[in-house]
């Protein structure tokens, strides 16, 4: 049956720049780990809309697990050590989210990634993540390492300036992305969501970005 095997294969892993690559379906292994592990996490630091420097309420809900966590509000972007919503430090990050960002890393070149930030986005159908830079981290020799969840999303992978044309890429649950070297400072997005529910964890996309903040 090769029409049915074709149309049941993901697609093949996708360089996007000469260091951003995305690791189809590399994730699949740990889903079964890492849903519990963000359970007590988002237990501890629930998710939460944050408000932009402009004003704006992201829709995006988010958490952090990690040393640091990052934040916004009125004043800026920036990293933190505590939650602002509990005042206590963010939850540890779990070992079987630090085993997959290493591998990740690994598995895209970049030997020895010992992330200490995991962001956690959690995006309804509508929400979206407008093009910008991750520039507030201390270090960009360090990779980023992208993990997909639950919804589709339309990825836009962009260029060093706002104006560069952008390519769209479509990420599935279980696909990791990670990028570093000359693509750490693209411009990077996410299309508003729609609402194509998956099969285990329904109407929502978890993206989960660890970085080297620190
Ligand atoms: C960049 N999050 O939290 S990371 C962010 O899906 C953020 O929630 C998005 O941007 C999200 O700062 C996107 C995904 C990503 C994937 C592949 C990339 C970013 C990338 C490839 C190259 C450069
Ligand atoms: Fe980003």
């Amino acid at each position: 049956m090769q029409t049915l095997a074709l149309f049941e294969a993901p697609p093949p892993d996708q360089h996007l720049g000469p260091q951003a690559l995305v690791l189809r379906e590399f994730a699949l292994p740990y889903v079964a780990e890492v849903m519990p592990a963000l359970a007590e996490i988002t237990a501890a630091s629930p998710f939460r809309q944050m408000v932009t420097p402009g004003g704006y309420t992201m829709s995006v809900a988010l958490t952090n697990c990690g040393a640091l966590g990052w934040t916004s509000d009125r004043r800026g972007y920036r990293y933190t050590g505590e939650d602002p919503h509990t005042g206590k430090p963010w939850p540890p990050m779990p070992a079987c989210f630090q085993r997959l960002a290493r591998a990740a890393a690994q598995a895209a070149g970049f030997a020895g990634f010992e992330p200490d930030a995991c962001l956690v986005n959690r995006y309804a159908p509508g929400a979206r993540l407008s093009l910008h830079q991750d520039k507030n981290e201390r270090n960009f020799d360090a990779p980023i390492v992208s993990v997909s969840l639950g919804m589709r999303a339309m990825f836009l992978f962009g260029g060093l300036a706002r104006s560069d044309p952008a390519l769209k890429v479509p990420l599935w649950h279980g696909d990791v992305a990670v990028w570093g070297g000359a693509d750490r400072l693209r411009y990077h997005g996410v299309l508003p969501l729609k609402d194509e529910p998956h099969e285990t964890l329904g109407s929502q996309r978890i993206n989960f970005t660890f970085r080297l903040a620190g």
